[in-house]
C-alpha cells in the first residue's frame, strides 16, 4: 500500500433490504471487498471495513406492496436475512448497521442540514411527475420510461441500469406509472437540488486525477461529465413518506432521496463502530476511502456521493471505486421479481460447509472487467478439477504421505538438490505476485495465482515421487516432504482472503496457529519434527447429482414465471363480465364441514341478506382465523347443494403456482358490505 495512508476504509455497497441477497451481489462487489479488506488484515494493516442495509427509497416500499406489508416488516426481514447470509458466507463486515438507526438519520438529517445552511442547494419549484389515481408523486422507481440515451424502454425515473445514467423522472420518454400503469401528470412542488452543472469542473478534477482507476468505472465517469450538456442539477429530496424528513421548514411530507441518504450510511456505520476515532477514518487524508460496488451504482459513488463531501467540506472523498460488471445466471440476467437467481441462503443450506467452493467459482469468474456468466456445470468443474484435484489432492499427499513416513512429524530437511531450489524460489514469489494482483484489484488473476501454488506442489510431488524413493533414497524423501510441507503452509497463509474456512482447516490439519500473509515469504515456517493433525479432505467431489437438482429448481422458477404469465384465458366481452354480480361480504362465521377435509360451512354478510356458503378452503385456513374477514363473493352463482347443505355463491380466492390460495379483500376499510367489485 502507497505511503501516503496510514489506514484504509473499505465500504461495500449498502444492499436494498428488499429481498435475500444472491451471487450477483456477492460477485459484484462483496466478495472482492471481503478479499481485499481480509488481505490488508492479514497484513498488519490498519483497516476498517464498513456494509449495512440500505432501508429506505422506492425499492422498499414497492416491496412491502407486493407482500402486502408495510416497508418497517420488509426492512427487518430482510436486513435479518442478509445480516445472516453474509456472516454465515464468511464476509467479514466490522460492522454491519442499517439506515433505520437513529445515529443514521441523525447524521443523514446533520449533512443535509449542514450543506443547506451553507447554501449548496438549489430551492426549485418544478413540475414533477404525479400519479392521480394514487395519489402520489413518482420519483425513481415508481416511474418508468424510455431512457433518452440507449433507448431501453425500461429505466427508471432515476436512473437506466441499462447504460448506467442518472436521470431525472421528467427525462423520460413515454412515462408510466409504476402504482397504477398510468400517464402521470405533471404537478409542480418544491425540492432541493445539488447543482452539479456548476460542481461539474471540481467533480472533472476529481476524476481526471485518477486515471488508474479500473477503464471501466473511468470511462463512465468521463463520459458523463464530457457528453451532451454535461451534468444536470439533481434533487435530493422527494415527495414521498418513506424516509429520512427534510429537516427543514417548509418541507412537510418531503424525505431526503434515497442517494442522498444511503452512501451517508457508510459515515453513519463508522461512527457506530468507532464512536470516539470514526473522524480519523473519514476527515484525514492519510486515509484511503474506497468504495466496492457494482456498475449500476457507479455514477452515485464517483459523482453525486464525492459533490456531497466536497460540499459539505470535512470530508474525504474516495481514492478508489473499482466497480464490478454484472453476473449473469445460465445466461440470463439475475432477476429478483422473476425468481432467476442463485439466493445465497438456500446455497448455505443446500451445500452445508461449501463456502469456499462459490466463493471460488466466483472469484475465478468475477465480472471484473465484463460481464461474466455463472452456471452450475461450471461450478461443478471448477470444484472437482481445481478445488479437488489440484488442490485438496496436492494437500492431502501431504499429510498422508507426512503420517506414513514420518508418523505425521515433519522431516528435516537435507541438502537441496537443484529442482528444490527452483521449486523454493516459485514458492517465494507466490506472495508478491498475488499481492500484486490484489492491490490492483486484480481479483481472478490473483486467485489463479494461489491455484499455481497448489499446482506447483502437485508437479512437485509427481516429479519426485517420494513414494517411490522412500525404499531407495530415504534421506531424499525428508527433503521433499519438507518443502511439501512448506508450500502446504504457505497455501494456508495466502488462502486466507480468498478461501478463509479452507484456510483455518489447514492450519488445524498443520496444528499451527493461523500465521499472517508477511510470513509467506518465509520458507521455513514448519520446524522440524513438528506434529500434524490426523488428514482429512478439504474439499469434496460434488456429484452430478446435486448439479441437477440445482439446475431443475431454475427450471422450476423459469416454469412458474411462464405459467403466470402464460395463463389468460380467452377473451371475453364486457357484457359477459356484468352478468356476473360479485359483491364484498363479510365472514360472520365458519365451521368444518363434518366428514370432509376441505370443506368450511361459511355464513357471509352481503349487506343484502346472510347467506351460507361451502368453500374448499379448509386446507388453508381455519374457521377461527377468517371469521371477520371481508371477502368477495360470486353472489348470483346458481345455489349448489355440497355434501347435504345448500351453497349461495362462491367465495373469490387468488391461488399460487403452488395452489396455495389467498383471500382477496378490499385494500381500504371504507368499502361496505355490499360494495359491487366492477
Ligand atoms: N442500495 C443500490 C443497490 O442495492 C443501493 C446501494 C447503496 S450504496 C450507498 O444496488
Ligand atoms: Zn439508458
Amino acid at each position: 500500500m502507497s505511503k501516503k495512508f496510514k489506514r484504509t476504509l473499505i465500504t461495500a455497497a449498502l444492499p436494498y433490504a428488499n429481498g435475500p441477497v444472491h451471487i450477483g451481489h456477492l460477485a459484484g462487489c462483496y466478495l472482492p471487498a471481503d478479499i481485499y479488506a481480509r488481505y490488508l488484515r492479514s497484513n498488519g494493516c490498519d483497516v476498517k471495513f464498513i456494509c449495512g442495509s440500505d432501508e429506505h427509497g422506492v425499492p422498499i416500499t414497492i416491496k412491502a406492496k407486493k407482500e402486502h406489508t408495510t416497508p418497517q416488516a420488509i426492512v427487518d426481514k430482510y436486513h435479518e436475512l442478509m445480516k445472516k447470509s453474509f456472516a454465515d458466507f464468511g464476509i467479514c463486515f466490522d460492522i454491519y448497521s442499517r439506515t433505520s438507526s437513529k445515529t443514521h438519520h441523525s447524521t443523514a438529517s446533520d449533512f443535509f442540514k449542514t450543506l443547506y445552511n451553507k447554501k449548496a442547494f438549489t430551492e426549485q419549484v418544478t413540475e414533477q411527475y404525479y400519479d392521480e389515481d394514487a395519489k402520489q408523486f413518482l420519483a425513481d422507481r415508481y416511474i418508468t420510461g424510455t431512457c433518452p440515451k440507449c433507448a431501453n424502454p425500461s429505466a427508471y425515473g432515476d436512473q437506466c441500469e441499462r447504460c448506467g445514467t442518472s436521470l431525472n423522472a421528467t427525462d423520460l420518454i413515454n412515462p408510466k406509472s409504476t402504482l397504477s400503469g398510468s400517464k402521470p401528470v405533471l404537478k409542480q412542488t418544491k425540492n432541493w437540488f445539488l447543482p452539479l452543472d456548476k460542481l461539474q469542473p471540481k467533480i472533472k478534477a476529481y476524476i481526471d486525477s485518477h486515471p488508474e482507476w479500473k477503464s471501466n468505472v473511468f470511462g463512465q465517469c468521463k463520459s458523463w461529465i464530457e457528453s451532451g450538456d454535461g451534468l444536470q442539477p439533481r434533487a435530493m429530496t422527494r415527495d414521498l413518506d418513506w424516509g429520512i424528513p427534510v429537516p427543514v421548514d417548509g418541507a412537510n411530507g418531503k424525505v431526503l432521496y434515497v442517494w442522498f441518504d444511503a452512501p451517508i450510511g457508510y459515515i453513519s456505520a463508522t461512527k457506530e463502530l468507532l464512536p470516539d476515532s470514526w473522524e480519523n477514518y473519514w476527515k484525514n487524508s492519510d486515509t484511503r476511502l474506497i468504495h466496492f460496488i457494482g456498475k449500476d451504482n457507479i455514477v452515485f459513488h464517483c459523482i453525486i456521493f464525492p459533490a456531497m463531501l466536497m460540499e459539505h467540506g470535512d470530508y474525504i472523498v474516495a481514492d478508489n471505486v473499482p466497480a464490478n460488471e454484472f453476473l449473469n445466471l445460465e445466461g440470463q440476467k439475475i432477476s429478483t421479481s422473476r425468481n432467476w437467481a442463485v439466493w445465497l441462503h438456500e446455497y448455505l443450506n443446500d451445500f452445508e460447509n461449501k463456502q469456499d467452493v462459490l466463493r471460488y467459482v466466483l472469484c475465478s469468474n468475477a465480472p471484473e472487467n465484463k460481464d461474466n456468466d455463472f452456471t452450475w456445470k461450471d461450478f461443478q468443474t471448477k470444484n472437482n478439477s481445481e478445488l479437488v484435484a489440484i488442490y485438496g489432492n496436492f494437500v492431502n499427499r501431504t499429510l498422508v504421505l507426512t503420517h506414513k513416513f514420518f508418523e505425521g512429524k515433519i522431516p528435516q530437511a537435507n541438502q537441496y538438490l537443484k529442482e528444490d531450489l527452483l521449486v523454493l524460489e516459485e514458492l517465494a514469489k507466490a506472495p508478491l505476485k498475488i499481492s500484486n494482483c490484489i492491490e490492483t484489484f486484480k481479483f481472478r488473476e490473483a486467485i489463479t495465482e494461489l491455484m499455481n501454488v497448489a499446482r506447483l506442489g502437485n508437479k512437485y510431488l509427481a516429479d519426485t515421487e517420494p513414494w517411490k524413493l522412500i525404499k531407495i533414497a530415504p534421506e531424499r524423501v525428508n527433503t521433499i516432504m519438507n518443502i511439501a510441507a512448506q508450500i502446504t503452509i504457505n497455501l494456508a497463509i495466502l488462502s486466507e482472503p480468498f478461501l478463509p474456512f479452507t484456510s483455518k482447516k489447514l492450519f488445524d490439519l498443520l496444528s499451527i496457529q493461523p500465521l499472517k500473509w508477511p510470513s509467506a515469504n518465509n520458507t521455513n515456517n514448519l520446524q522440524s519434527n513438528h506434529q500434524i493433525a490426523k488428514e482429512e479432505l478439504l474439499f469434496a467431489k460434488i456429484e452430478d447429482v446435486d448439479i441437477e437438482a440445482q439446475i431443475e429448481k431454475l427450471k422450476q422458477s423459469k416454469i412458474e414465471t411462464i405459467e403466470a404469465i402464460q395463463s389468460i384465458k380467452q377473451e371475453t366481452t364486457f357484457d359477459d363480465f356484468t352478468k356476473m354480480d360479485i359483491r364484498v361480504a363479510t365472514i360472520l362465521s365458519a365451521e368444518e364441514v363434518p366428514k370432509t377435509d376441505k370443506l368450511l360451512k361459511i355464513i357471509l354478510d352481503t349487506g343484502i341478506d346472510k347467506r351460507t356458503v361451502v368453500s374448499g378452503i379448509a386446507k388453508h385456513y381455519t374457521p377461527a382465523e377468517i371469521i371477520g374477514k371481508q371477502v368477495c363473493l360470486l353472489a348470483n352463482l346458481a345455489p349448489r347443494k355440497i355434501k347435504g347443505i345448500e351453497s349461495n355463491g362462491m367465495i373469490l380466492m387468488a391461488e399460487n403456482s403452488k395452489g396455495e390460495l389467498s383471500f382477496i379483500s378490499p385494500e381500504k376499510k371504507n368499502i361496505n358490505n355490499g360494495a359491487e367489485i366492477k
